[in-house]
């Protein structure tokens, strides 16, 4: 009698769902276990991308694109598996909030100017002489370069080196997008003109531990470029002291009239992990994108190990437990959204108990030989 009383319960219960759905409304007892899962359950899939894959893709997109208004950028993003099919806001995701991109632009090339509400970093993997020009000023591009384009400057690149140069772009495209505050305008000339001097910001903060004091007012990108030389530096003054035990040698990119990220939403961190070094593993609901500036080793993300070496790509998503080990001494360049989720209050953290166990190896994606 109970049983039946129960099935005829659940059959009233399934037709109002039903009924409801017809006038876009839903009923709340069927969704609140998902809506609100105990704890984060990302979307987004641990993955590494190839150097050689990118590489070789790059080198076939030269002969089919040349950046022009309207596609703007010989730019390849890395998809997230796991975020594919979620359109929109899944879409040209590398993390649920941000996209990454490899760029290539050949000597003699322009890419339009243009200005977006999405805030955009770029970092050079290889190659040298290209410059971006943000809001009049050229900066000029060397190998491990950071440079920052905050939301809402006009910026275009263009080459007159001789060699091609290869970047990583991370945009915060689909955080922005899936809020609700994409904007997008094209420069009414192909590429804006020098308006002060070259490289001009890097040079008036050539020390780094000292800033103009015009610039004690927070500005949106008082320094738009962090030479190699100078972040080399400081990972080296750190390697006398202990190291991070989950991030190594490790220093954050910074606006120097604020303390804060360099870039609004996104976070930049080069760190240097000494051969042999081993971290500690932990997770976090902030989600980073790694790029293998120099070096090789392996990561155990939620005990699956990937091998990485130079210029090698990959994704610790939110709330997966990660822990990087260095055969060799090692930099790698992180982005994240570390900044958003604080800024939300949402930046969470914890521990793991030793080394994870390795499951299985990750089997990276090569290009075909033909
Ligand atoms: O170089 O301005 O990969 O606006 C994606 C969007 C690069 C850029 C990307 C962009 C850019
Ligand atoms: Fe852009």
């Amino acid at each position: 009698m109970a049983e039946k009383n129960e099935f005829i319960k659940s059959q009233m219960v399934k037709k109002f769902n039903d009924e409801i759905e017809k006038f876009h409304l839903g009923p709340l007892w069927n969704a609140l276990p998902d809506l609100m899962n105990k704890e984060p359950e990302p979307q987004a899939v641990p993955y590494l991308w190839k150097w050689e894959t990118l590489y070789t893709k790059l080198m076939k997109a030269r002969e089919i694109f040349t950046p022009e208004r309207g596609g703007e950028r010989r730019a390849i993003y890395l998809q997230n598996p796991g975020l594919k099919e979620r359109k929109p806001w899944g879409w040209a995701s590398a993390t649920q909030t941000l996209y990454a991109a490899v760029q290539l632009i050949l000597p003699g090339e322009t890419a339009p100017s243009h200005r977006h509400s999405q805030n955009a970093l770029r970092f050079i993997s290889k190659g040298q002489g290209s410059y971006t020009i943000v809001e009049g000023e050229r900066i000029f591009m060397q190998e491990g370069d950071f440079l920052i384009t905050p939301q809402g400057l006009w910026h275009g690149h263009a080459h007159p080196g001789d060699k091609p140069i290869i970047w990583m772009d991370v945009l915060d495209i689909p955080f922005v997008y899936a809020i609700g505050g994409t904007f997008f305008e094209s420069y009414p000339e192909t590429i804006q003109k020098p308006e002060i001097p070259d490289n001009y910001k890097s040079r008036r903060y050539p020390g780094g531990m000292v800033r103009p004091v015009s610039d004690r007012t927070p500005q949106i990108a008082p320094l738009s470029s962090f030479r190699w030389s100078r972040t080399q530096a400081a990972l080296e003054g750190l390697s006398n002291f202990e190291p991070d035990p989950y991030d190594g040698y490790a220093v954050e990119y910074i606006n120097p009239s604020t303390g804060k990220t360099a870039n609004p939403n996104i976070a930049a961190w080069m760190h240097k992990l000494p051969a042999g070094y081993h971290s500690k593993a932990h997770r976090h609901t902030s989600s980073t994108i790694f790029h293998v500036f120099k070096g090789s080793g392996y990561s155990v993300i939620g005990g699956v190990r990937f091998a990485w070496e130079e210029g090698d790509f990959f994704i610790v998503p939110n709330w997966a437990w990660h822990e990087h080990a260095a055969s060799e001494d090692t930099y790698l360049f992180s982005v994240s959204d570390y900044p958003i989720m604080e800024k939300l209050g949402l930046q969470h953290e914890e521990s793991y108990e030793g080394y994870q166990k390795i499951i299985s190896e990750f089997k990276p994606l090569l290009p075909d030989r033909s």
